[in-house]
């Protein structure tokens, strides 16, 4: 018997005992650099409205719970998700709809899209009503349910941390009795105590993630208006914000990084490549998006206003802005950094 003969025939009598010898696969596990399955995508907004806006006839919010089309990375086959960690979807709720109240242990995001400021989501009571381009969090075990006061639908960007929790185990989820959670407090409440650059003494908040939920469009667009206005943009990133827990300073979530940037007119930006996963959200603009691989046609997506688009783990990218342009992003940078993994170049 020849050698790779030999090898194979100890390879088979392996498996039964749940036994396989890791020389055959070490290099594929442990890579030079990172190498993910996800692959670079873009979704159009004017192509997939209709389809997003369509699911409105076809199923209630009640009946769905979540009434969600998933950003699915073609790169991952049958494992739900954006990119390796990330969880994306676009959800849609129509005026008097009820999506109702739950919690679970992943934690979520959400960045308006299109609507018009009557529909709301409800963290632990108290009620945020959202504005295009505002950004309402739903932490780690929030009850939340979602209500719409409105005329027009209203759909926004949802980003959670479901494939990373997958993996690491700790998924649980549990249903509010009643479609909504009660009101305890008035919209407004957390900010007025947490949004001053104060905090109360001897405050007794002690999770892990933002205290803040709501983080409204007007001041995250000032707040990138003064930054243009005192620096020079970053080369990669533009004029690029953080949202944060102000508690701490740090991202809003332990599991998911939040990002604001303003990208001017003509702006032609130096190839970025990070270890964290990206999720993109395009607000105000027009530009594009280009990711050259080592010998291969260069990939590009043309966005404008509420188009998506994702950027896996180490793929190096570029933005090339037509009309100034403001790009929202979530992320994975804060995990990592707090495992001291993340890497950028
Ligand atoms: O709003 O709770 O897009 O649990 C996916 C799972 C949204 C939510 C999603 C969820 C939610």
């Amino acid at each position: 018997m020849n050698e790779v003969a030999a090898r194979n025939e100890y390879y088979e009598r392996l498996a039964p005992s749940n036994l396989a010898p890791l020389w055959e696969v070490l290099s594929k596990l442990v890579t030079r650099e990172p190498v993910t399955e996800s692959v670079p995508c873009h979704w159009r907004y004017d192509e997939i409205r209709p389809l997003v806006l369509e699911a409105g006839g076809l199923i209630r919010a009640e009946e769905a719970e979540r009434r969600v089309l998933i950003l699915q990375n073609p790169g991952l086959g049958e494992r739900v998700g954006a990119t390796e960690t990330l969880f994306a979807g676009l959800q849609m709720i129509l005026p008097n709809e009820v999506a109702p109240a739950h919690r679970h242990t992943p934690s979520a995001l959400r960045f308006i899209v299109e609507g018009d400021g009557k529909a709301f989501t409800s963290v632990d009571g108290e009620r945020a009503y959202m504005q295009v381009g505002d950004l309402v969090l739903t932490p780690n075990w929030a009850w939340h349910d979602h209500g719409h006061e409105g005329d027009v639908p209203m759909v926004w960007l949802d980003g959670l941390d479901i494939p990373l929790l997958r993996q690491l185990g700790p998924v649980f989820v549990e249903h509010y009795p009643r479609a909504q959670f009660p009101s305890n407090r008035a919209p407004g409440s957390t900010t007025a105590l947490y949004g001053q650059n104060m905090r109360p003494v001897d405050d007794s908040f002690e999770q892990p993630h933002s205290p803040m939920f709501h983080y409204p469009y007007a001041q995250a667009r000032a707040a990138l208006d003064a930054l243009a206005g005192s620096t020079d943009p970053d080369p990669r990133r533009g004029w690029c914000m953080e949202y944060i827990d102000p508690t701490r300073g740090g991202p809003i979530m332990p599991t998911l990084s939040a990002f604001l940037s303003l990208l001017p007119a003509g702006f032609a930006g130096r190839v970025r490549q990070t270890t964290e996963g990206q999720v993109f959200s395009c607000v105000e603009g027009t530009g594009r998006t280009v990711i050259d691989p080592d010998g291969k046609e260069p990939i590009v997506f043309e966005w404008g206003p509420r188009d998506h688009f994702v950027i896996p783990t180490w793929v190096p990218y570029r933005h090339e802005i037509d009309e100034q342009a403001v790009v929202f992003n979530y992320s994975d940078a804060g995990v990592q950094k707090l495992l001291g993994l993340y890497r950028e170049q």
